[in-house]
């Protein structure tokens, strides 16, 4: 099968290679040290990867072709191409004609086949004169260019030919995701985090194949996203955050950039409105969705549990209805998150009540249901997801539904969990999560959870205790990479020793990304020219 692949996919290379031949004036070979493409550096492991010792020369010869007559090919192309821009200061052309004779060519195909079925499936086959990546859809073809860019080292050999050139280690990959839901969750409410900064986040996250964004976007302390029916929200609402700062929301124009510019990275979006408890801000905003007896103030503490909307109300539904229905006019993702978690003064019986009512709104805007796992005591459909972060009981009750479960357990996956006793920033309530223990679990065994219920993993990251970008990627990185690799790989590709020596080499990257990391000791991280600070001691 994959020689047939292959026949294919060279024959339309060499298609493109005949396109560009009356330019080509044969050089000769460059001597390349031997590489092994099985050691090199890149999270999350790949499925399978056979080195064949050999290099790649990228420089100023070379091309990017893809295929043009499927949407996003050439849009995949021209994003390698910019990245390899940003790193090594390199153009490289897209589909186009070029100023110098061309000598090597990477070719982004659409290619058929069984093995690319799944659609973020893709191959490499990385020889010196050519790079063919191969992938039933542009997606898969994203998540390939995220395997390349890792390859790509940081320096150029100019040792080996008069012109700059990187050697990319030749070899074949074969790699296709273990989990389709690989998440990570950013909380805007507790502290407000700017559109820049989430776009930063997305970048970082997609250079590791997560492909899913979860805003929580409102809470106690802060309503974040406009409702144009409900103005207030965001005018009083979202005025306030932890701490007694400024607040902040994101207008309707500022979400859709962030979910277009997550859809260009093949990141979905899953917006979340925290109810019935988690609901401060917005009774604040329209006493008449309170329903804990007490007039409500703007809340800039820490505590939860202590809100909740009137369940009883038509109105309470009516105004969720316009809620729901803004939000989900602009998010192209199947998903809406109706939060649902620590709704400690809604009396049990009227959560269900609500639970069971705002399924049906979610629904009816096309949307489907995620919740944290106390929804699960609600009679849901088998359709609706239920996010587990602390309850084996409410996991169980939500596959007897049939439900699927996201994997956030606290103790191993919040990353707003301190890193040990002396780390700043964060809690640890659940636990302390050193950079070892977020990675060494096995989500495909997690508390008797079978693996075909669970849709994916996901890394939360509340804001109580952050209030910036910087301190935002202390608590993120580098625990989030190892999530990547949790959810991607599969069990057997997972191994603590050899995880850490890859992801010590993430140093240049994510220094020259000028990410804050929490440069952990138990990391022998490696120095590079963007190496911001000292190591931090524990
Ligand atoms: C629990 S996890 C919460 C959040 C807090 C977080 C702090 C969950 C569904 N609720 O409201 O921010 O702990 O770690």
């Amino acid at each position: 099968m994959f020689k047939s692949v292959v026949t294919r996919a060279l024959t339309v290379l060499y298609v493109g290679a005949l396109l560009v031949a009356c330019q080509v004036e044969k050089k000769k070979r460059i001597n390349f040290p031997p590489t092994d493409l099985a050691k090199e550096n890149l999270i999350p492991k790949p499925l399978k990867v056979v080195p064949t010792n050999k290099a790649f020369g990228l420089d100023r010869y070379t091309a990017i072709y893809t295929t043009q007559d499927t949407q996003g090919f050439s849009e995949v192309g021209q994003f390698l191409a910019d990245k390899i821009k940003t790193k090594l200061d390199l153009d490289v052309p897209v589909n186009a004609e070029s100023d110098v004779p061309i000598e090597r060519i990477i070719y982004i195909n659409k290619a058929d086949s069984l093995e690319l079925d799944s659609h973020e499936a893709y191959q490499l086959y990385i020889t010196q004169d050519s790079i063919l990546l191969n992938s039933s859809t542009a997606e898969g073809a994203f998540r390939g260019i995220q395997t390349l860019r890792q390859l790509i080292p940081e320096e150029s050999n100019d040792t080996l030919a008069e012109q700059r050139i990187w050697p990319i280690p030749s070899g074949k990959i074969f790699d296709n995701p273990n989990f389709g839901f690989r998440g990570s969750m950013l909380d805007v409410a507790r502290h407000f985090f700017s559109v820049e900064d989430v776009k930063k986040y997305i970048d970082l996250l997609s250079y590791y194949k997560i492909n899913v964004l979860h805003l929580h976007l409102s809470d106690d302390q802060g309503w974040r996203i406009e409702i144009k029916s409900w103005p207030k929200l965001t005018e009083i609402g979202g005025s306030t955050e932890v701490g007694g700062e400024a607040g902040g929301f994101f207008t309707q124009e500022d979400y859709k950039e962030i979910v277009a510019y997550a859809a260009k990275h093949y990141m979905t979006i899953i917006p979340e409105i925290d109810m019935p408890g988690h609901t401060n801000a917005a009774s604040v905003s329209y006493p008449f969705l309170n329903g804990n007896g007490k007039t409500p103030k703007l809340y800039e503490g820490t505590r939860v549990g202590f809100s909740t909307f009137d369940t009883a109300k038509d109105t309470v539904y009516a105004f969720i209805d316009d809620v729901v229905r803004e939000i989900s006019a602009i998010t192209p993702g199947p998903y809406f998150h109706i939060g649902g978690d620590e709704s400690h003064v809604t009396k049990k019986k009227d959560f269900i009540y609500f639970v069971e009512k705002v399924e049906k709104i979610v629904q009816k805007h096309g949307k489907r249901m995620i919740g944290w796992d106390e929804i699960a005591s609600a009679n849901i459909d088998s359709t609706s997801i239920s996010q587990y972060w602390s309850s084996g009981d409410n996991a169980q009750k939500a596959l007897k539904k049939g439900m699927k479960v996201i994997l956030s357990p606290a103790k191993k996956t919040y990353l707003d969990m301190q890193y040990d006793t002396l780390s700043k920033h964060g809690l640890h309530w659940a636990a302390y999560i050193p950079v070892d223990s977020a990675y060494v679990w096995t989500p495909e065994e997690y508390e008797g959870i079978p693996m075909e219920s669970i849709l994916g993993v996901e890394a939360p990251l509340w804001s109580e205790t952050i209030s910036n970008i910087d301190e935002l990627e202390y608590l993120a990185f580098p625990r989030v990479i190892g999530y990547s690799e949790l959810s991607w790989s599969i069990k057997e590709n997972r191994d603590w020793e050899n995880f850490k020596v890859r992801l010590a080499n993430q140093a240049p990257y994510l220094d020259r990304m000028d990410v804050k990391y929490y440069a952990s000791p138990r990391i022998d991280w490696k120095k590079s020219k963007y190496t911001y600070k000292e190591i931090q001691k524990d």
